[in-house]
């Protein structure tokens, strides 16, 4: 069956941005834009034509239009086969396992991960290359350019498939694989984690609150945790995907996840707490009245791995953004292995994993991840957690309270100022940016600046460098400011503000971290002039 062609123009606003291209749903559903920018990566990646691609997405609003559009197209452009999520469901660390164990070409992955779904709310489109990872930026940098010079589309005409039931069908020549999105990736998990162990933690009472927003992670949940580990029904709360995400804001953090918050506060809350975002790639940890912080987290999941079957060899080395506090590095220090410091975006820490130089890799934005697939993973970060709990046989605040007496505390916050109008912060980040050589030497609150540069990253594998990717500002106590725009947001711009200070003293680990770090927090807006310039008198979101 011959292909139709489609004329059409380019739209000048198809740039990538930290994690695939994130629009409006209303920007997304105009006419041929779905189709330029899944032309353009069509065209980019060359001998795409008879190979195999992995569809999925988190089910928001637009997802299963979207997977209609992107079939049709693929048969267009000569793709032999096609695996799709039942539902057009894939959670981005299932759909990265899929793509790595069908040795696919690549796959389209739909999501806006953690923004707000529904009519208004936020959709997205990103590639994956064949490693089952986020594509690296000189491929998001040639779909780009590609968006910019299109003319034409390829599509086969055909009525929609049915993505609700399982089994094949064709487009054209092209087989549509309809799969079961959860068994591979449950499958997958029962091989790196003491199940027996989980399970008899859940005998005897252990008790968790698993929160999935109304996300992808819910199918995923209820078949792991509740089926296979045999914690008690209602463990999942907000468990059935919806495409607004029933009016959740899908990230897992404090201020979103309200309904995981109040079940772990307040008197007799579960033993751990857990919830994911939109996508399923994210995770946040609580224990009774206790907020983890991802780069906590990151650090004791560091420390312990060993304690589960899969990681039991023992770690190459552990990769952090940037951004993400110092606390794995003295864990990686203290195990002799490597410890890596990447811009921020998982694509960054592909080439480390494909080479074995890491096994786990984190980000103080809620991600946390290993060499099984190419995607930070949330049910896997909960499933690590479950697995060093049912080993050491503490509780979590314990676990967490042994780590910092052993290591020292990191105290770690980020604040982030959302919807700021974009020239505003563009010129707060330039200024900073101008002011970085007479920084050093300079005093604020009692301290001196003793370096500032502008994140600049060369990958120690193929070499390419990526520069312009945040500014950190050290102080001579050794604590630490960075500023960076988000490169995420669909609205405005949204600046986020790292800080963290080194707490060796075991006398002064326990305070509120707001507190702990509150005069950093007061240089911080000194050093770029926050509050002045943006009008804003505190953060949107603290975490
Ligand atoms: C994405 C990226 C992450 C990044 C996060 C925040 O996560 O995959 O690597 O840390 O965005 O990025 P930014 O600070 O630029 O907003 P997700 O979960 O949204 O895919």
């Amino acid at each position: 069956m011959a292909p139709v062609i489609v004329n059409t123009t380019p739209f000048n606003d198809q740039k990538p941005g930290t994690s695939g291209l994130r629009k409006k749903v209303t920007v997304y559903s105009q006419p041929h834009y779905v189709a330029n920018f899944v032309q353009s990566i069509f065209d980019v990646m060359d001998g795409i034509a008879g190979q195999t691609v992995v569809i999925g997405g988190d089910g928001r609003f637009y997802n299963a239009e979207a997977i209609q559009i992107i079939l049709r197209m693929a048969a267009g452009n000569g793709i032999a086969r096609v695996l799709v999520g039942r539902g057009g469901i894939l959670s981005t660390p299932a759909a990265s396992n899929v793509i790595r164990q069908y040795e696919a070409f690549g796959g389209i992955i739909l999501s806006a991960s953690h923004n707000p779904g529904g009519p208004d709310g936020d959709f997205g489109i990103k590639y994956n290359i064949g490693n089952g990872g986020p594509a690296p930026e000189k491929i998001t940098d040639a779909i780009h350019r590609r968006t910019g010079e299109i003319s034409e589309y390829r599509l086969i005409e055909a009525p929609d498939i049915d993505l609700d039931s399982l089994g094949k069908a064709r487009i054209g020549e092209m087989v549509v694989e309809i799969i079961d999105p959860v068994a591979d990736y449950a499958a997958l998990m029962e091989r790196l984690f003491d199940f027996n162990r989980i399970r008899a933690l859940f005998r005897g009472g252990f008790r968790m609150t698993f929160d999935a927003l109304s996300a992808v992670t819910g199918p995923y949940a209820h078949e792991i945790l509740e089926k296979r580990l045999g914690a008690p029904a209602g463990t999942v709360l907000n468990g059935t995907p919806l495409p607004d995400f029933g009016g959740h804001h899908p990230d897992p953090n404090p201020v979103h996840a309200h309904d995981l918050v109040a079940a772990m506060t307040g008197a007799n809350p579960p033993d751990f707490g857990a919830a994911s975002d939109g996508d399923g790639d994210r995770n946040m940890i609580m224990g009774p009245n206790l907020f983890i912080t991802p780069s906590d987290s990151l650090a004791v999941l560091a420390a312990n791995a060993h304690l589960a079957p899969g990681y039991a060899a023992g770690l190459k080395g552990v990769a952090r953004s940037m951004p993400t506090s110092r606390a794995a590095d003295r864990v990686a220090a203290k195990l002799g292995i490597p410890g890596f410091e990447t811009p921020t975006g998982w694509k960054f820490f592909g080439n480390l994993l494909d080479a074995g130089m890491a096994t786990l890799c984190g980000e103080e934005s809620a991600g946390t991840g290993s060499d099984h697939v190419r995607e930070k993973d949330g049910l896997w970060a909960v499933l690590l957690w479950l697995n060093i709990l049912a080993v050491r046989g503490e509780p979590i605040g314990a676990i967490m309270t042994g780590h910092w007496r052993e290591y020292g505390r990191d105290y770690y916050t980020r604040h982030d100022y959302e919807d700021v109008d974009t020239a505003t912060a563009d010129a707060l980040m330039a200024d900073l940016r101008a002011n970085l050589p007479t920084l050093p030497g300079m005093a604020f609150g009692g301290t001196t600046v003793d370096a500032a540069d502008d994140f600049e990253y060369r990958d120690p594998v193929d070499g390419s460098v990526s520069s312009r990717q945040g500014v950190r500002v050290t102080f001579a106590d050794g604590s630490r400011v960075v500023y960076r725009l988000s490169g995420t947001g669909t609205g405005g711009a949204t600046l986020r503000v790292y800080m963290e200070r080194y707490e060796p003293d075991q006398a002064r680990q326990d305070q509120d971290a707001q507190e702990a770090l509150s005069g950093l927090i007061a240089i911080a807006d000194q050093v770029a002039g926050i509050r002045s310039r943006s009008g804003r008198d505190k953060p949107s979101v603290i975490t």
